[in-house]
């Protein structure tokens, strides 16, 4: 990962690079913790932490050098000592992932001069490795195996809350990493709310019931999304969940490597094209997931990103009523040069519970 890294670097005109991104820092270092910085140059690499995390960070990263920031004081001059020791006069730093307080204090204690970058590690992580790929495989069976394990728990009467409890347990059960990020859990109208919270609703009988949430295992995230009824489902929601079950279909089938990626968005929308629904599509029906959930590629009506094989995305388009309800389908796969693998294996028919 440092190597091509490095040829980033030489092509920015930038001899050292500060890492603040946490899972940039992660990706290129193998550092599990927070809080902790690194910097890249040509000879030698450093993490810059604090005393919660040196043990830590010199068992994870053994090629890098540890400095605890606070034995000098402060951190941007820590960033400056390191700096001095490789001689660095252009420092790289990620634009988007370095606070106002800490910019103005690296300005004033750094000798190297600055230099804001965006996406340069981000550009890297979009094609994942054999063992990557791996990871995010084994990140989502154990969310098949969860999703399995809390229909039995989705009855009328159970809050969003409590469902959402149980499948985060059923996820750390079935081998989830500890920390993640939180599920959606929601029911009833309130499926309408694309990136809804859990709430005390409880569900009532004939409610769709949509729950999107992913695993994590060494770090690489799955991302899934279910919509299931409760009871039987009356005819408007049949219709619903079939289109957006074929919308989906539509846009997994148009995957492939070397397709530029707002084709498979175009593919999406097909099935909802003279039914009255196209209105209450969302137009991000898809992202690259990996080490963060939302990661590029952003897939969308304007995304002239072109999908390569071994890229890891979600396709998730979704219909979304206002005040009635929604249903969104969300599966990862991994491109591949004639389509793409399906790496979420739940089933994608209406289950009735
Ligand atoms: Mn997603």
């Amino acid at each position: 990962m440092i190597k091509k890294f490095i040829k980033e670097m030489k092509k920015n005109n930038i001899e050292g690079m500060l890492i603040s991104n946490p899972q940039n820092v992660r990706y290129l270092s193998g550092f599990k913790g927070d809080d902790t910085y690194l910097l890249i140059t040509f000879q030698s690499n450093y993490v810059i932490t604090d005393a919660r995390y040196t043990e830590q960070a010199a068992q994870e990263c053994p090629d890098f050098e540890v400095i605890d920031w606070r034995d000098i004081g402060k951190f941007s001059r820590a960033v400056d000592y390191a700096a001095k020791k490789e001689d660095i006069s252009k420092l790289g730093i990620e634009a988007e992932f370095i606070n106002y307080r800490q910019f103005i204090d690296l300005k004033n204690d750094v000798k190297a001069k600055l230099v804001p970058l965006t996406k340069l590690v981000e550009k890297l992580r979009i094609i994942k490795t054999p063992e990557e790929i791996e990871c995010a495989r084994k990140a989502c069976d154990i969310s098949d195996r969860a999703f399995n394990r809390i229909l039995s728990d989705i009855k009328i009467g159970i809050t969003e809350k409590e469902l959402s409890a149980k499948l985060q347990y059923y996820l750390k059960l079935e081998g989830s990493d500890a920390r993640r990020y939180e599920n959606i859990f929601i029911s009833g109208k309130r499926t309408s709310l694309l990136h809804g919270i859990p709430s005390d609703k409880k569900v009532e009988y004939g409610d769709f019931v949509l729950m999107d949430f992913g695993a994590g295992y060494n770090g690489y995230l799955s991302d899934m999304t279910r919509t299931v009824v409760v009871g039987k489902a009356d005819d408007k929601k049949k219709e619903i969940y079939e289109i957006e079950r074929k919308s989906e279909q539509d846009a997994i089938n148009a995957v492939k490597s070397k397709i530029i990626a707002k084709e498979v968005y175009y593919a999406s929308i097909k099935a909802m094209e003279n039914t009255g629904y196209l209105e209450y599509h969302y137009s991000g029906i898809g992202h690259g997931v990996g080490l963060a959930i939302h990661e590029e590629p952003f897939i969308g009506p304007k995304s002239e990103h072109l999908l390569e094989k071994n890229s890891i995305i979600t396709i998730e388009p979704g219909i979304y009523i206002p005040g009635w309800g929604g249903v969104r389908i969300e599966d990862q796969v991994v491109v591949t040069d004639e389509g793409c693998e399906i790496l979420t294996k739940s089933p994608r028919n209406l289950i009735e519970l």
